[in-house]
């Protein structure tokens, strides 16, 4: 296995791109994850590979939605799973949320494998492996979730996802979280709180805002997510991405 020297000017999208690498090796992340990872990567170059003020005041909204839930969720698939795992863990934590698998390109092995990785990293439940229940208007093996998980869920994360199914959970209702560093694809154009960021300072920026509101009340937490502008916050994403200006 090789080392990354830590001050390499490109330090942190190597180690990204080393555990996607890791994690096709284990089974976890689909051969299609790093393509995405790929496509991310030079998003993220583009936006500086730091975490802008739109894209803060996003996962704050996203804390804030998050701790204001009844049923929160935070989806699972290869990329996230290879990337965040402990990270997850801990958001789920503090926000009493759900942990739910959900794959794109779903296989038993790679649920089981996924499941296991979170596990390892000190996930306590984790779900979809009943898969019990469907995404209406969606094709079979891509709607397939857990009837006490996303299915019942009021306010959903859903970091990486796919256009088609972004946009099939916003018909059912939900409340949409998604963390995408490509604020043109359609899951952010979809969601209630686009996080245009990569999920390795997204989801640990999260939960530090979730543990920074834990004792706020719900009017404050109301006010936050109110004031949050999901249109400025992607006009402010591309507009960067677009500048050049590094
Ligand atoms: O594990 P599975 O089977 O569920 O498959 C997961 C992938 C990600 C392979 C699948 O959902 C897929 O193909 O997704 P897309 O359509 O490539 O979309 C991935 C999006 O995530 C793209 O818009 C990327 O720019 C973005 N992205 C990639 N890496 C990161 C990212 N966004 C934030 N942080 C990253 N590290």
């Amino acid at each position: 296995e090789e080392e990354i020297p830590e001050d390499h000017p490109r330090y942190q999208d190597l180690l990204t791109r080393h555990r996607i690498e890791e994690g096709v090796e284990k089974g976890i992340t689909h051969l299609q994850g790093m393509h995405a990872e790929g496509r991310g990567s030079a998003f993220d170059y583009l936006l500086g590979e730091e975490t802008i003020p739109s894209a803060d005041a996003a996962e704050r909204a996203a804390a804030a939605h998050l701790l204001l839930a009844d049923h929160p969720v935070l989806s699972i698939n290869g990329n996230v799973a290879a990337l965040v795992p402990g990270e997850m863990a801990a958001l789920a934590d503090v926000t009493g949320a759900d942990l739910e698998v959900n794959l794109f390109n779903r296989t038993p092995e790679r649920i089981e494998a996924i499941a296991d990785h979170l596990r390892e990293h000190d996930a306590t439940d984790v779900k979809g492996l009943e898969a019990d229940a469907r995404i209406p208007n969606l094709d079979h093996q891509r709607a397939k979730v857990d009837a006490d998980g996303i299915y019942d869920a009021d306010v959903v994360l859903v970091p990486l996802e796919d256009g088609d199914r972004a946009e099939a959970l916003d018909e059912m209702g939900k409340t949409e979280i998604v963390i995408d560093l490509n604020p043109l694809s359609r899951s952010p154009q979809v969601a209630d709180v686009p996080i245009v960021d990569n999920i390795i300072r997204a989801v640990p920026n999260i939960t530090a805002h979730a543990r920074d509101l834990a004792d706020a009340d719900e009017d404050t937490l109301r006010e936050i997510v109110a004031d949050f502008d999901r249109q400025a916050a992607l006009e402010e994403a591309e507009e960067r991405i677009r500048s050049g200006d590094l």
